[in-house]
């Protein structure tokens, strides 16, 4: 029986549609810049959010209204979620999703229980994944939930739960090859500190190295060829987090080796929890060759947490777009939806609203950006902005023909800097609202 009678496949109606379930924007085969909306933007749906999410908050109890839901922690139950999960996905059009281990199946009294019950749940994403053609963005473990992880996982001063955790990741990943997954993610969790005076830091991130790749060793030994992502969160359960932002995983990465086979996956509230925004984040990763994917949400600008809602504001979804068209749009990754309805939005109808607003959002993002890159304006601006290192001198320099003696004798001669030119950011910024209005 379907879990959303009353919502049929949600179509295109174009830009003067009122209906709340229809996209104005995306249309799926639609190209833009020689590429279809759906292979730039690769939308996925979250399950931990979209399936899992209660409304309870520390101040009160669960809000969501979910029908098909009976409570329980049976297998019947997880099984029947999944299948609700794939009506949502196909009336919404996604091309992928991402589920945590532990979102999907109950956690049994061990660990073998636990992975017996997974694969009964895995068996039904891969009937449906198989029915619709709906595949899995990535995979990733829930190794911060269980007290057993109260002071992280890989990073646990308890050598026993960094070997739990390594359990669960071989078995996350072998479940990910099972579900084709395109790649898979590792989000701190608890790797970090709340207090640094009982916490060993080096010997900390050392372990959390040894775990990362043990996660790559073993992907490569069992033929699992998605690709691996890192995704920054500066705080949040912890004080402090390691994986903090994108500079700081990179220097991580590099750090221990791993920068071969680890990209990001930059989510927007995290990189403004950061106080970065998430267009420095992509830009940065992008231009250190570490663009991976994107797990899209929204914080509030008053609130310093999480809060994990969606995208709407046309401003950023074309920033981001802007970013991603610059670098050519993803290989592995796509735009995964962490993101949840408030608690006071409890009807299961909320959730079309919620993720086709999202959709939508970047849609039109992504024709905006697709203009601005047309008219060539922010690309001459930039020329303009550097353009001495395009000849004479900057050339020279570019080409490494200069060291310090060269560069003091070419000032001493030329006694003074050519006339520095106007960086002009109000008049970009005007262009930018140019397409948008
Ligand atoms: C938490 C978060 C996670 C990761 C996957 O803030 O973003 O859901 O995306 O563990
Ligand atoms: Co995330």
């Amino acid at each position: 029986m379907a879990a959303f009678p009353e919502v049929n496949k949600i179509k295109y109606e174009g830009p003067d549609s009122t209906n709340p379930l229809a996209f104005r924007h995306y249309n799926a085969d639609e190209i833009v810049e020689g590429k279809s909306m759906k292979e730039w933007l690769r939308f996925s749906c979250a399950f931990w959010h979209t399936m899992r999410m209660t409304g309870s908050d520390p101040f009160g109890a669960a809000t969501m209204s979910r029908p098909w839901d009976d409570g329980s922690e049976s297998i019947e139950n997880a099984q029947n979620r999944v299948r609700v999960f794939f009506e949502f996905l196909e009336k919404c059009g996604f091309q992928y999703y991402a589920f945590h281990d532990r979102d999907v199946a109950p956690e049994g009294k061990t660990l073998a229980e636990s992975n017996k019950n997974l694969d009964e749940v895995v068996k039904v994403f891969k009937e449906e994944s198989e029915r619709t053609g709906v595949t899995m963005l990535w995979g990733t473990a829930n190794l911060f939930g269980n007290p057993r992880y109260m002071h992280g996982a890989a990073t646990s001063s308890n050598a026993d739960a960094f070997a739990y955790a390594a359990a669960q990741v071989k078995k996350a990943l072998e479940v990910s090859l099972e579900l084709k997954a395109q790649g898979y993610t590792f989000w701190g969790g608890r790797e970090g500190y709340q207090c640094i005076w009982n916490t060993d830091m080096k010997r900390e991130a050392d372990h959390l190295a040894a775990f990362m790749h043990m996660a790559v060793d073993y992907a490569k030994e069992i033929g699992f060829k998605g690709q691996f992502y890192f995704e920054p969160k500066p705080k949040e359960p912890t004080k402090h987090q390691y994986d903090y932002d994108c500079a700081a995983c990179i220097n991580f990465l590099r750090a221990y080796g791993l920068e071969n086979d680890v990209k990001m996956n930059i989510e927007t509230n995290h990189a403004t929890l950061a106080g970065h925004s998430v267009e420095h984040e992509m830009e940065y990763a992008a231009s250190q060759g570490f663009l991976g994917s994107v797990d899209a949400n929204a914080g509030d600008m008053l609130l310093g947490w999480d809060t994990d809602q969606f995208p709407t504001d046309l401003y950023m979804t074309t920033k981001m777009a802007y970013v991603l068209m610059k670098y050519g749009g993803f290989t592995t990754g796509g735009l995964n939806f962490d993101a949840k309805v408030r608690r006071e939005s409890f009807e299961p109808i909320d959730l079309f609203y919620a993720h086709i607003g999202g959709m939508d959002a970047f849609a039109k993002g992504l024709k905006v950006a697709a203009a601005m890159r047309a008219s060539g304006d922010l690309q001459d601006m930039l020329k303009t902005r550097y353009a001495t290192w395009d000849r004479g001198i900057g050339a020279e320099i570019e080409a490494g023909k200069h060291d310090f003696k060269s560069l003091e004798k070419y000032m001493l001669e030329k006694g003074e800097i050519e006339p520095n030119i106007s960086g002009r950011q109000e008049l970009i910024e005007n262009v930018m609202n140019r397409f948008i209005f």
